[in-house]
């Protein structure tokens, strides 16, 4: 079968959408660190969107860690199908957006040449929450992290994302290429704010008179962007294959839904990505906490609890009657409670919105892949909520039943016994917590809440601490759906 790429372009079949503009004749504009499936479904789509009115915003893709994603899109000349699913239908488009692919392992000085391109007005990054070398519970960044020290002793080869940007940015400094806007779109608190502290932090150590020029010369808006991007399974390339009569190695799936809202603070040119439906505010901050805590800390609670009752995916643990109540309950009494409406959200509409996302089976979103990572996801997507509510003096009653589905969880075994192979930067100190605590559950409890760079100082709280304790030891004794099933029939109903 012949390959997605420029020539195949044009003879596409008719349902299958294609590039509004000519590839060959775009410009790059926007350098983009972090080449997965959740950049190419989302800020790329945007972009596509802008290239159709204005060639300037073509996209050079780097991947930081492996070469992995390079090599299918630099065979397609960077074509790739997007494939959009609901249970009644699979749209397929050709996104164009992305003109240049680099591995930062093979490329670095054309990665830094790239920084200094005065053309390149945007860089942006989707690292995922581990990607930026911060300590999740503080945002204050890990000067002890390998990829940090490594740098920081040579810092003209840099492996992690902040040493990459700084050492771009000294380039750009150096080439006199002017100013530039970091567009962070990850899912983590206050994004931009955070990077912008961990560039600042790194470069002070590194060279303070490029922290300056830095202040002076970048901006990072911080944003929040929402899309539900499972990862890419073959048969995600065998519908493409279908659909398009050519082979493509780098389609993406994704929901239909999208939302992109960023904060307008930009300090070069600025994309017009409202075209394709991005929204330009003063301040994120309450579009942010209502996605990171309703739809992310419920991702991560079906996610959690959803493992240990044996669903494979998000669509089936959000089917689950219990654990729909669950969900259901803990974002009206307890997180809605803390969130500022954002303007134009209804917040009720928001979270059955929420639950018919999560329970679209056209999306193979594997519970495993949202377990994936907890330390780094936990602080903001379950554990800010608890802190505004113990802060405002209200009670807690679902929330700690999630964090311990966690700690249930990240403690590496089922509820039958079979290993689970837990993906998490800390999953070392996880597993001597576990064997330290000899299998008992309450040790096991107050081991995790003891792990400052999650819990903080909240694993001091007293009342906090117990009902997560007790949560553990109810997980551990009678099971996710005896302990769900129980808590729903004693939990008080709290006033929304
Ligand atoms: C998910 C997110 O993997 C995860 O942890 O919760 O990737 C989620 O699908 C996106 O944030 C949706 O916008």
């Amino acid at each position: 079968m012949p390959r997605l790429g420029l020539p195949t372009l044009a003879a596409l079949p008719e349902p299958v959408a294609r590039p509004r503009y000519d590839p060959t004749r775009v410009r790059t504009g926007i350098l983009h660190l972090g080449l997965g499936a959740f950049h190419r479904a989302h800020q790329a789509v945007y972009t596509d969107d802008l290239l159709a009115v204005d060639d300037r915003w073509g996209i050079c893709g780097v991947s930081l860690k492996t070469p992995r994603a390079i090599a299918p899109l630099a065979a397609q000349d960077g074509l790739y199908t997007l494939l959009t699913r609901s249970t009644d239908r699979i749209d397929a488009r050709v996104i164009g957006a992305v003109r240049e692919t680099l591995f930062a392992g093979e490329a670095r000085s054309a990665l830094v040449t790239r920084f200094a391109d005065p053309r390149i007005a945007v860089v942006s990054s989707t690292v995922t929450e581990k990607g930026y070398c911060h300590d999740p519970a503080t945002g204050a960044l890990d000067f002890t992290h390998p990829d940090i020290v490594h740098d920081l002793a040579h810092p003209q080869a840099p492996v992690s994302a902040v040493g990459i940007v700084v050492a771009g940015l000294a380039a750009r400094r150096a080439a006199a290429a002017g100013a530039l806007t970091f567009v962070c779109c990850d899912n983590l608190p206050h994004n931009g704010r955070l990077v912008e502290g961990l560039v600042h932090a790194y470069a002070t150590r590194h060279d303070p008179s490029l922290a300056d020029w830095i202040g002076s010369h970048v901006s990072f808006p911080s944003t929040m962007v929402d899309r539900i991007v499972p990862a890419t399974t073959d048969a995600d390339v065998a519908d493409a294959a279908r659909l398009l009569g050519v082979h493509d190695a780098a389609a993406v799936t994704a929901e239909p839904f999208g939302q992109w809202v960023i904060e307008d603070r930009f300090r070069a040119a600025r994309p017009a990505w409202d075209v394709g439906g991005a929204q330009w505010v003063d301040d994120v901050a309450p579009f942010e906490l209502m996605k990171l805590r309703l739809l992310n800390g419920s991702h991560s609670t079906l996610a959690y609890l959803g493992f240990l009752m044996g669903h494979d995916f998000v669509w089936q643990a959000s089917s689950d009657p219990l654990l729909a109540r669950f969900v259901e309950r803990q974002m009206r009494e307890e997180i809605v409670p803390t969130l500022t409406r954002p303007e134009g959200t209804d917040l009720a509409a928001y979270c059955a919105q929420l639950m018919t996302r999560f329970r679209n089976a056209a999306l193979p979103h594997r519970t495993r892949q949202i377990a994936m990572d907890g330390s780094q996801k936990l602080p903001q997507r379950l554990l800010a909520t608890v802190r505004d509510r113990l802060h405002a003096g209200a009670p807690l009653v679902h929330l700690p039943l999630a964090v311990a589905a966690w700690i249930r969880y990240a403690s590496g075994s089922d509820e039958r016994g079979n290993r689970i192979e837990v993906q998490d930067p800390l999953a070392a100190s996880f597993a001597a917590i576990v064997a330290h605590a000899g299998g008992v559950a309450p040790a096991i409890a107050d081991g995790f809440l003891d792990l400052a760079p999650v819990f903080g100082d909240l694993g001091s709280h007293a009342s906090f601490r117990t009902a997560v304790r007790g949560c553990v030891v109810d997980l551990y004794r009678d099971g996710a759906a005896a302990t769900v099933q129980r808590h729903l029939a004693a939990a008080p109903v709290l006033p929304t």
